[in-house]
């Protein structure tokens, strides 16, 4: 195989964009794939020949966004991708208008690199060496696997790897994989979300529940929006920015708090406030204290629903000194949390706090939503948990047009039925967290650090399905200990890669799999976040080459394992399909749902559903409603944190200082914080190699001119970005778009090691902790501290 650079990819050196075109669109004559450079320029453009049907479709990955993507297909190839024309579009949804990775989906799917065939290791693993074997040897490959491994180590040895790029449809080859392991025994479960598990457990502290959304329709009338660490002009959040758009019209203020000056400042804000990454609370702490010093809270509110707010209303057994006042005004620790206390760890000057505080305590309601960056921090509980407090003290939870906390989907929100899934006889769970102890070394891993159900792991992890996702080496923290343990192969023995390319992780496979694409398949997508739409995924083309769907070779490896019968129910993808929605239709009885021949002659099913705001009964009715917490009302304190007893997770929720944060004695080594963020030109690291799609975004890193003028940086140079953990070098974008102190990159861009082990990719992975958080042994992609010089050969 060709070696994995950034020169092998089409955006550069490979394919120009003229050729590419040329290339796909040529498919319709000669169903083959151009290489890179092959295509003959003298070659007339392929005219319209045969008749050309819109086609209305959806991907179905993890991006934020299900939109109503229209392809053009002609002769069983899709020549263009538009999206919902004007006249279609239904003035009580939100546009769902294609982004620029919907636009782009062709080079993604027509792409020369794309894999072709089975593939089975032949170097050592990682190194990226393959043949081409046959789908009958790849199936017996895994039957024999499976029943081998399981005999010698039980079926808790098995493991299911994180797979976002299918987790947008209501059916997938991941989701069989699972139903196949579990009719044979089982595997080792994982949970948490790697996107926004530290707030998932985090807010039941405050309200007993992590379901805290409201639906947007709900902030029309809302004057004063404060986006914290939320980026929905790039992160689209179930369509999000349409209705800020629209109240932005409306004149709605929008203030955005981020390190970052992003896409969503530029389009949406009126104020911008950076603030140093990890430090949040802080800021969270002194708008209390302002708020409270002026008289700005709701009194009402607090006296009817709120515990822990002063010494009258803490819980039994508690001793004095532990409210939210009595933490503020320095009563224990001497220490007021002044607006001036603050700036000197966030960085934000105290009168613009003072000013933040005052504008959220005096606009009733006003919405504070946080995105999903902030918490995927080492402190991430406590500032997902810190928005919650705001929220109480200034009455903004259980009213419209207010917000009750951190990003939650909405309460009321659309699902398919799941008629496949079968129970799976191994208890034991991991947290995403240990999956690589417990590849390493088992015992490891315990209920301190992440076990669920278990006292111990019966066996190390021995087989992984890696079906859809980039995490082996890419996505997840701390790559270069990562592959170590996969590098040796007496530990994981059997490692199963389906994905479209030769990503940084299926070079760590034993077996690579070459999965249809989206295009190819028959789905149901479902939305994200506040969305409230389900859309029919259709089948628009035929794959090429020996590409097959995960579900179809589950099929095989079903057959040979003795259960196909049973595994299939005898169902083609697409009679999977058709009965996932009838289920669904049983479901949803209410919503008079069309038959799925209907569905297939009209793809958008719009259900409306009336507005949600969380809580509302709750506040409305505290009697007969109160919170699911121990002590139905809002815990500001939390005395089932507070008997955890640990300084991290405390049961007040306020600023400590972070490991790797500003205040980390680390910094006199490495003085900046890293952050990353999703860009708008992949979803995660789904769509690397679209070259149209590496026109829209370099992979830079963003600093500040007082950080490069201080290291002789200037734009565009080449420079090192290290820490303890690896070296990534990638050019400069000197920009005061991030703050001083803070540098940034993209998530997502493809690890790309050289001889000496220096990324030049870009994967922001190379660097950071896999540190696990204190509450939900979840992740913190986003703390981590770095220097940065300027590379000498350059
Ligand atoms: N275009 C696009 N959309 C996507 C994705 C994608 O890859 N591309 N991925 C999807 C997925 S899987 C997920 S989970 C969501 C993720 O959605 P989010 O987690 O909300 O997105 P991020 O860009 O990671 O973070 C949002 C913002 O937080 C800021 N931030 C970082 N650290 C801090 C901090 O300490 N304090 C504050 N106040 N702000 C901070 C970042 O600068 C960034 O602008 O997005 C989804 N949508
Ligand atoms: N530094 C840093 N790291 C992060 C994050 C961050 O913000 N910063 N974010 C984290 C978050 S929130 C998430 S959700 C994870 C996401 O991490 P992953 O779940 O690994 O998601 P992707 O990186 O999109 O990788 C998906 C892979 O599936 C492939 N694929 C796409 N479509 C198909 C298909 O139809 N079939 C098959 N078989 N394969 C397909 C794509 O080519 C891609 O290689 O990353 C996490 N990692
Ligand atoms: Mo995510």
């Amino acid at each position: 195989m060709k070696p994995l650079t950034q020169k092998d990819g089409p955006g550069e050196g490979g394919l120009t964009r003229r050729d590419f075109l040329r290339a796909t669109s040529a498919l319709a004559a000669a169903p083959l794939f151009v290489q890179a450079g092959t295509a003959n320029a003298d070659e007339p453009e392929v005219q319209p020949q045969a008749a050309e049907k819109i086609v209305p479709t959806c991907s179905t990955f993890d991006c934020g966004g299900k939109c109503d993507i229209r392809a053009h297909v002609r002769e069983g190839v899709v020549t263009r991708i538009s999206t919902c024309p004007d006249n279609e579009v239904d003035p009580a949804m939100p546009l769902m208008r294609a982004c620029v990775r919907g636009r782009g989906y062709r080079q993604f799917v027509y792409h020369p690199d794309r894999l072709k065939y089975p593939m089975k290791r032949v170097g050592k693993r990682g190194e990226g060496q393959f043949e081409r074997i046959s789908w009958d040897e790849a199936t017996t490959l895994i039957a024999d696997n499976l029943r081998r491994i399981t005999a010698k180590y039980g079926p808790a040895s098995r493991f299911m790897h994180t797979d976002t790029a299918v987790s947008g449809g209501a059916f997938s080859g991941d989701k069989m994989a699972r139903r196949l392991l579990n009719m044979t025994g089982g595997y080792l479960e994982s949970y948490h979300s790697v996107s926004m598990g530290n707030t998932a457990a985090a807010t039941p502290y405050t309200y007993g529940t992590a379901a805290s959304g409201s639906s947007l329709d709900t902030l029309s009338d809302t004057k004063l929006v404060i986006l914290w660490g939320h980026n929905p002009n790039e992160t689209i959040f179930g369509h999000t920015n349409h209705y800020f758009q629209q109240m932005k019209r409306n004149g709605t203020r929008f203030i955005v708090v981020d390190p970052r000056y992003s896409d969503t400042v530029a389009s949406l804000a009126d104020q911008w406030v950076p603030l140093l990454p990890t430090t949040d609370n802080a800021l969270m702490d002194a708008m209390m204290f302002v708020i409270i010093s002026e008289n700005l809270h709701d009194s009402a509110f607090i006296a009817r629903h709120v515990i822990g707010f002063d010494e009258n209303t803490m819980p039994e057994g508690v001793p004095a000194g532990e409210s939210l006042m009595a933490y503020l005004f320095g009563e224990k620790d001497g220490v007021k949390k002044t607006p001036e206390w603050a700036e000197r760890i966030t960085h934000v000057p105290a009168q613009t706090i003072r000013q933040l505080a005052r504008d959220y305590a005096t606009t009733r309601p006003a919405a504070l939503i946080q995105g999903w960056g902030p918490q995927r921090h080492i402190c991430g509980e406590r500032t997902a948990r810190g928005s919650t407090l705001l929220a109480t003290i200034t009455g903004n939870v259980g009213v419209k047009g207010g917000w009750a906390a951190g990003y939650g989907g909405i309460g009321n929100r659309l699902f398919c039925a799941d008629p496949y899934s079968v129970p799976n006889p191994v208890t034991a769970k991991i947290s995403i967290m240990n999956w690589v102890q417990a590849c390493d070394d088992a015992a490891k891993v315990t209920p301190d650090n992440g076990l669920k159900d278990a006292e111990t792991l019966s066996s190390n992890i021995k087989f992984i399905f890696n079906l859809a996702g980039n995490y082996l080496a890419n996505q997840n923290p701390d790559i270069n200990q990562t592959v170590k343990v996969l590098e040796d192969e007496s530990k994981v023995e059997f490692i199963v890669v389906s994905d479209l390319f030769l990503t940084p992780s299926a070079r760590y496979a034993d077996l690579l799999l070459p999965e249809t694409s989206f295009m190819e398949r028959w789905n149901i997508g479902e939305t994200w976040g506040t969305g409230n739409y389900l859309l029919l995924s259709q089948k628009l083309v035929e794959p090429e080459f020996e590409r097959r769907s995960d579900y179809d070779w589950l099929r095989d490896v079903a057959r040979k394992l003795g259960i196909e019968a049973r595994f299939s129910e005898g169902r083609s993808e697409k009679e999977w399909i058709a009965h996932i929605w009838e289920k669904t239709r049983e479901a949803l009885a209410d919503h008079d749902l069309p038959d799925f021949a209907g569905l297939c002659r009209n793809p958008h099913v719009y259900l409306k559903s009336p507005p949600y705001v969380a809580f509302e009964e709750n506040i409305r009715d505290p009697d007969n409603h109160p919170f699911p917490t121990p002590s139905g009302k809002i815990e500001l304190f939390s005395k089932r944190l507070w008997e955890m007893q640990h300084p991290e997770i405390p049961a007040l929720s306020h600023y400590v200082p972070a490991q790797e944060g500003p205040q980390d004695t680390l910094r006199a080594k490495y003085p900046l914080q890293l952050i990353t963020w999703k860009g708008k030109n992949r979803a995660n690291s789904t769509q690397y190699a679209n070259p149209w799609l590496q026109e829209v975004q370099r992979q830079q890193l963003w600093i500040n001119p007082q950080d490069a003028q201080a290291r002789g940086i200037q734009q565009g140079d080449s420079v090192r970005i290290y820490n303890d953990r690896g070296v990534v070098q990638i050019p400069a974008e000197v920009t005061p778009r991030v703050m001083p102190g803070v540098v940034a990159m993209q998530a997502g861009a493809w690890w790309q090691p050289d001889a000496d082990g220096v990324d030049n990719g870009g994967c922001p992975n190379v660097l950071t902790s896999a540190r696990i958080t204190p509450l939900a042994k979840g992740n913190a992609h986003q703390t981590l501290l770095v220097e940065v010089t300027k590379h000498a050969s350059v």
